[in-house]
């Protein structure tokens, strides 16, 4: 039934394209941008020169799809969002363009092996998680389907931190990408705006007494200067810009001051831009709250939307025709500020009146939202936006008359309900609700799984939705199929191209027809060894880094993601303690050998996902040593979890741990790469999990748990966490040890708060799910051992995921929200 491969993937207008060509490109770049010779050079050298190759060879690209998109006039998708977490960018330059074979050779007639160099390319993690990365998967999918997109964020000079385990504990260090150079970008000193902080608003009046317009007089201004990565689509069919900002002072010096003596002071002014671009806040799913982060997103937000004004201008002359030309699309609420920015912008500074104004912006933003956690959803204390943008404050009250008194004139809100949908929270503290600002500044608002978006509707914006019933509606995230199957899993590629064509290269969903080849013993049998060889690639991994030696052939469980309660990565420990516990009191009983690896990040201030860090790594140090065990379970926290390290795990896992309460994951998307890959799913029904289902199946996924209505009721009804786990003796047996400290013995009461918090309250319905869990893992563990039906399914999510890609997210976007053709 296999197929040979016919088609070559056929190469982009690149020029010449052979080994022989590149290497003298290279050796040309190494010599002549960074004056060194090949005797002398350094794996950053030869790494360095030949980004630099492959950048020229793009910029040709660059500039014609750029000139294109002006020449015909076309609309242009301009993506704010404060985390693209874009991860190394070589390795998908070369595959893109179909360099890759030739830039190995290249490489290897210069006797540099380009798996080493293409180590030492920084992963720039200039975002959290899931929001960051759909960013990033974004931009190269609207590259890929020839979208004329710019992608607007921040130049952190230091992104995600870098994540030591010692003694068990995480450790942040800082992250410093930028210590070698960024070989990608271009710096474009000429491309920078002012933005102001501070200060108050005058009116000015015409003569005849009328108001005129009001004039902002910020007293802080620094600059936004801009720094631009080419983004390379499929077949480099188009390139499109990353456009990250960097702050800069207006007046590095204050000569005045320095002339006075005042050495520290004379320095301010830089110390505060810098400060702008100096950071990501490591808050996922948490408000950041601090008042430097409302400064970098009106830094952001004031930056992009002056770049874009400025080249819609020089274009169309005037700002009428923002909506048919831009489409502005706001990640999260993050820019929302952009919202009050745009309407000031075009009432001060263009002219315009407040209505005119308010039906341009709503026209020309979308806003998509990534969280229904009350603990994640943006607001800030008036006084401080009042006091940072006291003209923005002015326009948040307008808006929020117009919104206020449109309801009211409906007359089907109660006053509850008008106070819900008001931009102001009342009660308390007053505060500025941004979800409800970017809500209202949208002609389209949504969610990115189909249950989040039904939980949208009946929750946070329930009264929103109520007024405008035609704005919510659902995009299901995706992912792109480049980085996460063709450039992280070449044998699995490899083997698909054999077996059906290449089709499925430029059209994911295509990949489907994999799935009459797993009732095809022969093709089951490649599939599993391409595993076996992603597992052993791992585990060497492991073996050499962590000094943890795990079998290849034992069943490889990967829950890899930000470390959160809602997660509940704590319900895979308790399993996997409740497990040790049950493979020592019955060695009689035949048991499924596994390997559970945990990964991921905690934020720097959350105690409990610091203490679960703890936690995992406590117990794999006494699993792990137990000889009677007999290696039938392992445990394994991967330290400094990033885009890198899951291009290794998603390739080498056979079970993808998805567990999240349900009703609380938006979507997932580290779901939907393990399924690309070939792993089974064990999860609830939340999220894009419900949608997983449905493609690959029944039979293909272990569902288990309480639904969202169940959690719902259970927690409406008095739930009683205590008599739970009372009831269920391995859940009991498996939080005493921990609470009693068998795992800890060297600060036995370290866990037991954690654990109390379970009797307690258990808010995310760990003991609720514990024996549904549980048992859904001795069904994996049965379905393991019929090796060839395991393979059989796992086939069958390969094939049947391909409907979650990013771009297919991406041509509904263009369709539905932006009105971009695609
Ligand atoms: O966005 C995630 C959701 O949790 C996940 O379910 C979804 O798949 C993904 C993409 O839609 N949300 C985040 O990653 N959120 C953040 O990273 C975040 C960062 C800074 C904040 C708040 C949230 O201040």
């Amino acid at each position: 039934m296999t197929r040979a491969v016919t088609t070559k993937i056929p190469q982009p207008p690149l020029g010449d394209t052979s080994p022989e060509a590149l290497a003298a490109e290279i050796l040309s770049a190494l010599k002549y941008r960074l004056g060194k010779d090949a005797t002398v050079a350094t794996d950053y050298d030869w790494l360095t020169a030949s980004i630099k190759v492959v950048r020229d060879r793009i910029v040709d690209e660059w500039i014609s799809s750029t000139k294109e998109a002006y020449d015909q006039s076309a609309k242009r998708v301009y993506y704010l969002s404060l985390e693209f977490l874009i991860g190394r960018l070589m390795r998908d330059a070369f595959s893109n363009l179909g360099l890759m074979d030739a830039m190995r050779q290249a490489l290897a007639s210069l006797g540099v092996e380009f798996d080493v160099i293409a180590k030492l390319e920084p992963d720039a993690a200039l975002g959290n998680g899931g929001l960051g990365r759909l960013a990033a998967c974004f931009m190269e999918s609207m590259a890929t389907v020839d979208i004329p997109a710019h992608g607007y964020g921040i130049r952190y000079a230091n992104g995600m931190f870098r994540q030591e385990i010692h003694d068990g504990w995480q450790v942040e260090l800082p992250e410093t990408w930028l210590e070698h150079g960024n070989s990608w970008e271009f710096e474009r000193r000429e491309r920078a705006f002012e933005v102001g902080f501070g200060g108050s608003v005058e009116q000015v009046t015409a003569p005849d007494g009328r108001l005129e317009r009001h004039v902002w007089k910020p007293t802080d201004r620094v600059l936004a200067v801009a720094y631009d990565t080419p983004v390379v689509g499929w077949r480099g069919a188009r390139v499109n810009t990353l456009r990250l900002w960097s702050g800069m002072p207006l007046d590095p010096i204050l000569l005045d001051k320095f002339n006075a003596g005042d050495h520290i002071g004379a320095l301010a002014e830089s110390n505060k831009a810098d400060a702008l671009s100096r950071v990501l806040y490591p808050a996922d799913s948490h408000k950041a709250g601090q008042e430097l982060r409302l400064r970098q997103e009106y830094f952001f937000s004031t930056a992009s939307l002056q770049d874009i004004l400025q080249r819609h201008i020089s274009k169309y002359g005037d700002l009428k025709s923002l909506p048919d030309k831009a489409a502005i699309h706001l990640n999260d609420t993050h820019p929302a500020v952009a919202v009050p920015e745009l309407m000031r912008l075009l009432m001060d500074v263009h002219g315009m009146d407040f209505d005119t104004s308010w039906d341009i912006t709503k026209r020309t933003f979308a806003y998509t939202n990534h969280t229904l956690l009350p603990e994640a959803l943006e607001s800030w204390p008036v006084p401080l936006f009042e006091r940072l943008l006291p003209r923005h404050m002015q326009i948040v009250y307008a808006i929020n008359a117009e919104v206020l008194l449109e309801a009211r004139a409906t007359g089907r809100f109660s006053g509850e309900q008008i106070s819900r949908i008001s931009l102001i929270q009342e009660n308390g503290e007053r505060r500025v609700r941004m979800g409800n600002l970017a809500f209202a500044g949208s002609h389209s608002v949504n969610g990115v799984s189909a249950l989040h978006t039904e939980l949208m509707k009946e929750t946070v914006f329930a009264d929103l939705h109520g007024l405008y019933p035609k704005r919510i509606n659902n995009k299901t995230n995706g992912i792109t199929p480049r980085r996460w199957l063709i450039q992280c899993n070449p044998g699995l590629t490899g083997l698909a191209r054999e077996a059906i064509g290449d089709r499925f290269l430029d059209d994911i969903e295509a990949i489907r027809e994999l799935d009459g080849f797993a009732g095809d013993a022969a093709f089951r049998e490649k599939f599993a060894h391409v595993k076996r060889v992603n597992k052993e690639r791992l585990s060497n991994l492991v073996g050499e880094r962590l000094g943890i030696r795990v079998d290849p052939s034992a069943l490889f469980d990967i829950q890899i993601k930000r470390i959160h309660e809602y997660k509940r990565q704590l319900l895979n420990i308790i399993e996997a303690v409740a497990l040790y516990d049950q493979i020592r009191s019955h060695p009689e009983r035949e048991w499924t050998p596994r390997v559970k690896f945990f990964g991921g990040k905690a934020a720097p201030s959350y105690h409990n996902a610091k203490l679960i860090i703890k936690l995992a790594n406590d117990v794999a140090r006494v699993v792990n040593s137990d000889p009677s065990v007999r290696g039938l379970l392992k445990v394994v926290f991967v330290p400094n979890y990033n885009v890198s390290a899951a291009e290794i795990l998603m390739p080498a896992a056979d079970l993808s741990e998805q567990i999240s309460t349900a009703g609380m994951e938006a979507s997932g998307t580290g779901n939907m790469k393990f399924a690309l890959n070939g792993a089974l799913t064990i999860g609830t029904l939340d999220g894009a999990n419900v949608e997983i289902k449905e493609h690959v199946g029944d039979d293909n996924i272990f569902i288990f748990g309480l639904t969202t209505e169940e959690v719902a009721q259970r927690r409406s009804s008095g739930y009683q966490p205590g008599a739970v786990i009372d009831g269920s003796p391995e859940l009991k047996q498996a939080v005493a040890a921990i609470s009693s400290g068998v795992f800890s013995p060297d600060d036995p009461a370290r866990y037991r708060e954690l654990m109390d918090g379970l009797y307690q309250h258990d808010w995310f319905m760990v003991a609720a799910d514990f024996d549904s869990y549980a048992a859904a893992q001795r069904q994996v563990d049965t379905v393991w051992r019929d090796s060839p039906d395991w393979h059989a399914r796992a086939i069958r999510n390969v094939a049947r995921v391909g409907w979650f890609s990013s771009d297919r997210t991406i041509r509904q976007y263009a369709k539905e929200i932006w009105n971009v053709p695609a």
